[in-house]
C-alpha cells in the first residue's frame, strides 16, 4: 500500500501520508511523496495541494531509527522534497493534527500556509536528540515567527500548541471541524494565481528587526547556560538561527545542513537517541502478551499523606483519576492537602496551569481519615513509613477491607516486596510502585514485580505509568531494586573516597562536571542524611552487613545534621539559602576518621572520582542484569535517566560503560577489587563481555 495517497475535492489534491505509527518521514514516505507531489504538479486540473497525515498526527518527522543508516542519506532528501514543495506555483497548504514535529513541522513550514486542528503540537525538538533541525527549520522558522520566538522553539525543543500557534503567525488558520474539509475550503479562500504563492524563504519582514537587535543571541546564549550545560546542540541551533539573519538563505540552508551531519554523527547525538529508544522499549516486557488483559484505573487511592503520599496522589489527580488520600490523624491530613493545594497554587503563579485546572485537579482529590471511607478503589498505593512490620500490617488491614478486584501497590524504595506481599492472601495483586521525589515532578515509576505479581497486575500497572505521564520500568525484587541498589554502591565510594583524600566538594564538583545536576553529598542534603541513615541501621540489624561501609554519614546524622532540613549535614545551608558551604566542622571529621582507619590522606583527582563512583554503578548494573533484576541494559540507563539525573548526552550508565570501552571498566573494576575487595568483586558479566570485546549493547 502507497505510503502517500491522493485524492481529489473542488480541485484541491489531498495528499495523505499515510506511514503508521508516526508517519516518519522515513525514506519509503519520502519517495512515495516526492512521487505523488510531482504527479498532482503535472495535473492541470489541480488549484491546490493539502498535505495532511493519517493516523493520529501529520507527522512525528524525520524516522530516526533510520540515521546513521544509508537510507536516510539516499534521495530524495527531506530539504529537496521542501524545497520542491516551497517553489510550487500553485498554493500548498498543511492540514495539521496531532502532532506536527521536527521534519513534520519543516514540512509544513515549506508549505505556503498551515491549517491546524486545536490542540495539536508544532515543535522542533531535535535538539532534545543532540541535532538541529536539518530540514531548514532553522531558517524558514525565524521567517515565520518573531526571531526570538523562534529561538525558544528550536533551542528548547518545546511544542507549541496550535492556538499559540496561530498568535504568532504559524498556524493561519484554526480548523474546528473537519480538517480535509476545512483545508480545502481555506485554499478556496485565497487569491487567484500567483497572489497565493507565499514561499518561506522570501518572507523578510520578521528579519529586519531582528537584525536591529543583535544582542539577541548573546543574551540568548546567556539565559540558556543552565539547561544547556555541557550540551552541543542547543548552542549549534543558537548559531545557526543567527545565521540565519546574515547569510542568503541558501547559504544559511547549506550551514543548516553541514550543522545537522555534523551532530548526528556526534556522540551526544547517539546518547540522546538511545535514550529515546530505550525509554520506550521499557514498556515492552519479555515473556508478556501484547494482549495481556488490563484492570482500568478509575478511582485510586494512596494512604499515607507526606511527601511522597502528596506527589503520588498529585500524579493520579494530573492525569484526571479521582484519588482518596488517607490519613489517619488529621493534622497531617489536613497539613498533606495543604501541600497540594500550595503546590498547585505555584503553578498557576508560575503560568503552568491555569486555575480552571487547579480547581479542577483539586476536585479530584479527597482526604479521609478512616479507612471505612475507602469506597472500593482500583488501586491503592502505600506510602507510609519505610519500616517492613508498618507496611505488612497496613496491606494486612486493606487486604481485609478492599474488593477482590483492588491491586495493593507499595511505594517502597528499598525493602522486599515478596515480604510485604505475603501478609496478604492476594499476592498475585501486589506489585511495587517506586516513585521519585518529588513525585509529582520526577518521571520515573520504578515497578517491583513479586514473585506471584500476575501478568494481569504488571500489565495494569505498566499501562498506568504511561497515563500518569510516568516512565515505568519494570524492575525484580533486590535490596533497593535498581536505582537505589546501584547508588547505593557508587555512594558508598563516595564516602570511601572521603577517607582516603578527597573532600565532599571535591567529588561533588567531579560528578558534577560529569553532567549530573548535583554530586551525592549535595544530593544526600537534599534528600535527607536520616532516610539512609535509617536504612543502614535496619540493614545492620535485619542482616548483619559483613560489607564495610564508611562511619563518615553516621556520624554526621549522630549529630542531628540531616541536610538541608536541619540546615546543615554535608554542608551548612545559610537562613533561606539552598546553597552548600564547605563547612570545617566536617572537615576536621573526616580528617579524624581517616586518621582512625590509617589511611594517609592523599590528592584525588576528577577522573579518579568519576572512574570510583560510576564504573562501581556499572559493575554493579552488570550484576543486576545476570541476576535478572532487570530485562535489559537499556531499562538500566531509563532508571538513571529519569530518576537519578544521569546525564542524558551520556545515554545511561550502561550505554556510557560501552562507549568508554568495557574493557577499560573491567580494568578498573578488577584494580580496585584487587585493592579494596569485598563487592567490588567484577561482574562475570562485565568480565564476560569485556574479554570478547563486546558491549551491554550487543545483549
Ligand atoms: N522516528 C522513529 N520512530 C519514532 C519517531 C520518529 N521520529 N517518533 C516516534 N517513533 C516511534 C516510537 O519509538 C514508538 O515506537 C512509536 O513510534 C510510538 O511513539 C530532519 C532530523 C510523536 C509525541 O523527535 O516525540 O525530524 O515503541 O510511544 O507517546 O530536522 O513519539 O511503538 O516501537 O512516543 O504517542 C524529530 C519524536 C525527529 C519526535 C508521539 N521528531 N517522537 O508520542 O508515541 S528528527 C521527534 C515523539 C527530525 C529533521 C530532524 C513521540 C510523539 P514503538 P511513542 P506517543
Amino acid at each position: 500500500m502507497s505510503k502517500v495517497t491522493t485524492s481529489k475535492i473542488s480541485g484541491v489534491a489531498v495528499l495523505t501520508l499515510d506511514n503508521a505509527p508516526v508517519n516518519g518521514l522515513g525514506l519509503a514516505l519520502r519517495t512515495a511523496l516526492n512521487k505523488a507531489f510531482r504527479d498532482a504538479m503535472e495535473d492541470a486540473e489541480v488549484t491546490a495541494i493539502v498535505l495532511i497525515g493519517a493516523g493520529r498526527m501529520f507527522s512525528a518527522g524525520a524516522d530516526i531509527s533510520e540515521f546513521g543508516t544509508p537510507n536516510s542519506m539516499k534521495p530524495p532528501s527531506l530539504p529537496e522534497i521542501i524545497n520542491m514543495i516551497e517553489a510550487a506555483e500553485r498554493p500548498i497548504v498543511a492540514a495539521i493534527h496531532g502532532n506536527a514535529l521536527g521534519g513534520g513541522l519543516e514540512l509544513a513550514l515549506g508549505c505556503h500556509y498551515r491549517v491546524a486542528q486545536a490542540g495539536a503540537n508544532l515543535g522542533l525538538p531535535e535538539v532534545s536528540l543532540g541535532i538541529i533541525p536539518g530540514a531548514g527549520g532553522t531558517q524558514r522558522l525565524p521567517r515565520v515567527i518573531a526571531v526570538e520566538r523562534a529561538l525558544d522553539v528550536i533551542v528548547s525543543g518545546k511544542p507549541l500548541k496550535a492556538e499559540k500557534a496561530k498568535e504568532l503567525g504559524l498556524v493561519d488558520f484554526l480548523a474546528d471541524g473537519d480538517l480535509v474539509e476545512a483545508a480545502v475550503k481555506f485554499c478556496g479562500s485565497l487569491p487567484e494565481g500567483n497572489g497565493a504563492l507565499r514561499p518561506t524563504r522570501a518572507r523578510e519582514d520578521n528579519l529586519g528587526p531582528a537584525r536591529e537587535k543583535p544582542d539577541i543571541f548573546e543574551g540568548y546564549r546567556k539565559s540558556m547556560a543552565r539547561r544547556a550545560r555541557g550540551l552541543d546542540a542547543p548552542y549549534a541551533a543558537v548559531e545557526c538561527v543567527e545565521s540565519c539573519l546574515f547569510k542568503e538563505f541558501d547559504d544559511g540552508l547549506q550551514f543548516e545542513r553541514d550543522t545537522f551531519k555534523r551532530l548526528v554523527a556526534s556522540d551526544q547525538s547517539r546518547a540522546l537517541r538511545h535514550a529515546f529508544f530505550v525509554e520506550r522499549a521499557a514498556t515492552k516486557i519479555d515473556g508478556l502478551p501484547k494482549d495481556t488483559a488490563k484492570q482500568n484505573i478509575e478511582y485510586a487511592a494512596v494512604v499515607g499523606c507526606g511527601t511522597m503520599g502528596v506527589g503520588i496522589a498529585m500524579n493520579f489527580a494530573n492525569a484526571g483519576i479521582p484519588v482518596t488520600v488517607l490519613e489517619t490523624k488529621d493534622e497531617f491530613l489536613q497539613k498533606g492537602l495543604g501541600v497540594i493545594r500550595k503546590n498547585y497554587a505555584a503553578s498557576v503563579a508560575k503560568g503552568r496551569i491555569s486555575q480552571d485546572e487547579m480547581d479542577g485537579r483539586m476536585s479530584l482529590i479527597s482526604g479521609i481519615a478512616d479507612f471505612n471511607q475507602l469506597g472500593e478503589p482500583d488501586v491503592v498505593i502505600e506510602a507510609v513509613f519505610e519500616k517492613m512490620d508498618v507496611k505488612k500490617q497496613l496491606f494486612n488491614e486493606l487486604d481485609g477491607l478492599m474488593p477482590a478486584k483492588t491491586i495493593l501497590a507499595t511505594n517502597t524504595s528499598t525493602l522486599d516486596v515478596n515480604e510485604i506481599a505475603s501478609a496478604t492472601g492476594r499476592p498475585e495483586k501486589v506489585i511495587g510502585t517506586h516513585f521519585f521525589s518529588p513525585a509529582n515532578v520526577m518521571r520515573l515509576q520504578e515497578n517491583v514485580r513479586g514473585y506471584k505479581t500476575s501478568d494481569e497486575t504488571i500489565s495494569t500497572i505498566m499501562a498506568l505509568a504511561k497515563k500518569l505521564g510516568k516512565v515505568g520500568v519494570l524492575v525484580g525484587v533486590c535490596d533497593g531494586f535498581v536505582g537505589n541498589r546501584m547508588l547505593h554502591a557508587y555512594t558508598r565510594q563516595a564516602n570511601f573516597l572521603l577517607e582516603e583524600g578527597a573532600l565532599p566538594q571535591e567529588v561533588d564538583k567531579a560528578i558534577f562536571n560529569f553532567g549530573f545536576p548535583m554530586g551525592p553529598f549535595a544530593m544526600g542534603d537534599l534528600a535527607g542524611l536520616d532516610v539512609g541513615w535509617l536504612i543502614r541501621k535496619a540493614r545492620n540489624k535485619d542482616k548483619p552487613n559483613n560489607l564495610r561501609y564508611s562511619p563518615i554519614a553516621d556520624r554526621i546524622c549522630e549529630k542531628g545534621r540531616f541536610g538541608q532540613k536541619t540546615s546543615a549535614g554535608w554542608y551548612l545551608y545559610k537562613e533561606g539559602s539552598r546553597a552548600p558551604v564547605p563547612d570545617p566542622e566536617i572537615e576536621q571529621l573526616i580528617l579524624d576518621v581517616s586518621e582512625e582507619l590509617g589511611f594517609d590522606r592523599r590528592a584525588i583527582g576528577e577522573q579518579e572520582i568519576v572512574e570510583r563512583c560510576i564504573y562501581t554503578m556499572i559493575n554493579e548494573g552488570a550484576k543486576i542484569l545476570t541476576e535478572g533484576i532487570s530485562q535489559r541494559p537499556g531499562d538500566i540507563d531509563t532508571v538513571w535517566l529519569h530518576g537519578y539525573g544521569f546525564p542524558r548526552q551520556r545515554g545511561g550508565p550502561m550505554f556510557y560503560a560501552d562507549s568508554v570501552g568495557l574493557k577499560q571498566v573491567y580494568d578498573v573494576i578488577s584494580t580496585l577489587y584487587d585493592k579494596y575487595g569485598d563487592w567490588l568483586e567484577p561482574a562475570p558479566l562485565l568480565r564476560d563481555l569485556a574479554e570478547a570485546g563486546k558491549g551491554f549493547g550487543d545483549l
